[in-house]
């Protein structure tokens, strides 16, 4: 994507708030204001150099825009829209330092804090800057990564020392000058034989599920696998997993269409569940691809130690969403935001206000759940046992900027965390976002 000048970047984000608070009123999505209650489960305890930064800025409405997302916010006439908090340019910057120098030891504050389950955030350090909205993560066999960027449409390989290679654009990619755009990415679990990748983009009348061939140089072979699932210029989910079980699970969002959510016949907000070549993979609960219904804008999945499946979810106006995802249920969306008690919904196992929250990826690691936080700008932190799921923390408030992707990284005690601050919701040039290595101990 074309790099965009300040003021016309400012210039966009005006009218691209104003053309969506437009939408919004029409649709009637505006009667209720951005909740403020309930979060009282979220324990502030700043724990880093965002501290000062969290506290001096507060929230950021036009982070509405992208990710946190849609109409959310959009209660704020758009000539308010503040600016980037300088503060929190500069507690970003701080993070520019690799290695000691830029680590934090945070571990004594959260032992006095108290906190259940295992590790915590002990440390960060940038493995590698330079990247334009870097979107799905997903590891090979031999310890790198690919990501994806998703307004570039390319896959790239990152080194555990942060070296960065291109391996290719992936073809029929647009972008939806929003939330579309090249995003999930899925190694298959057999890659050393079958060298095949999935990923999920946007296309030019719809949001797919396609597969290459990536033989550790280049990507090849590109294969439609899932298509005709509705795009918008919003709410593209975009998340792939292989789960324990092999198979390929997939988030999708409601397309700004929301009673697409409550259709099983529809592929929009729905996680799904499928083979390796695409097809219901067996068991699904309606013979179909759809693994669970009433979702609105998933971003999140991941597997705890026990194999299960948690999801986190993009609220409207009022809460996000940590989902404990079982096959054939119904997670609400648009009956329910957040816990309610119509019969035939399952309820969340967490819930946060949208500015305070706003996940898109989600990881377990060590007994704890993680969650990248757009809007909230922090890493969640929740406790999950046989019980369930305990009281959340946040790490990094602020500190960083707009947080999209956390992965568990393979055969260590840390996590790959990444920003998502170069596109229209966080203002940034592009080349501004970051992979950071988070240490847990
Ligand atoms: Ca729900």
């Amino acid at each position: 994507m074309a790099r965009v000048p300040r003021t016309s970047r400012q210039a966009r984000r005006r009218t691209l708030l104003a053309l969506t608070a437009t939408t919004a009123l029409t649709a009637g999505l505006l009667t209720a204001t951005a909740a403020t209650g309930n979060a009282a489960t979220a324990t502030h305890r700043a724990a880093g150099p965002g501290h000062a930064a969290t506290a001096a800025s507060g929230h950021i409405p036009y982070s509405a825009i992208q990710g946190a997302d849609s109409p959310a916010a959009l209660g704020a006439p758009a000539g308010t829209l503040p600016k980037l908090a300088e503060s929190e340019r500069n507690a970003s910057h701080s993070a520019n330092a690799p290695g000691p120098a830029g680590a934090i030891d945070l571990r004594a504050r959260a032992l006095r804090g108290g906190h259940h389950g295992r590790s915590v955030p002990s440390a960060i350090r940038t493995v590698s800057g330079g990247w334009s909205v870097p979107w799905g993560l997903s590891w090979l066999p031999n310890g790198s990564a690919l990501l994806t960027e998703r307004e570039t449409f390319k896959v790239f390989r990152l080194s555990r020392a942060g070296k960065r290679v291109e391996a290719g654009t992936v073809p029929n990619v647009v972008t939806t000058n929003g939330e579309g755009g090249l995003l999930g990415v899925a190694v298959s679990p057999n890659w050393n034989r079958d060298h095949h990748i999935f990923l999920m983009h946007s296309a030019q009348n719809d949001n797919r599920i396609v597969r290459m061939t990536y033989d550790g140089s280049r990507l090849g072979n590109y294969t439609v696998l899932v298509s005709g699932i509705k795009k918008h210029r919003f709410h593209n989910g975009g998340r792939l997993q292989f789960g324990p079980d092999k198979l390929l699970y997939a988030t999708t969002g409601d397309a700004f269409e929301s009673g697409l959510a409550q259709d099983k016949a529809s592929l929009n907000g729905k996680i799904l569940r499928m083979t390796p070549e695409g097809k219901p993979a067996p068991g699904n609960p309606y013979e179909s691809l759809v693994y669970s219904i009433g979702h609105r804008n998933p971003q999140g999945l991941t597997w705890d130690a026990q194999g299960r499946l948690w999801e986190a979810e993009f609220g409207n106006n009022a809460y996000d969403e940590l989902n404990l995802i079982k096959p054939g249920q119904n997670y609400g969306w648009p009956v329910c935001e957040g816990q309610c008690s119509t019969p035939g919904m399952t309820n969340p196992e967490r819930q946060w206000a949208v500015s305070e929250a706003s996940p898109s990826g989600i990881a377990y690691a060590d007994g704890a759940l993680y969650l990248a936080a757009q809007r909230g700008q922090r890493l969640w932190r929740v406790p999950v046992d046989s019980s369930g799921a305990g009281t959340p923390e946040a790490y990094y408030t602020g500190a960083y900027g707009r947080l999209r992707t956390v992965e568990k990284v393979p055969g260590t005690n840390a996590l790959w965390l990444t920003t998502t601050n170069a596109d229209l919701g966080g203002g940034q040039p592009n080349g501004s976002d970051k992979v950071f290595q988070v240490t847990l101990r």
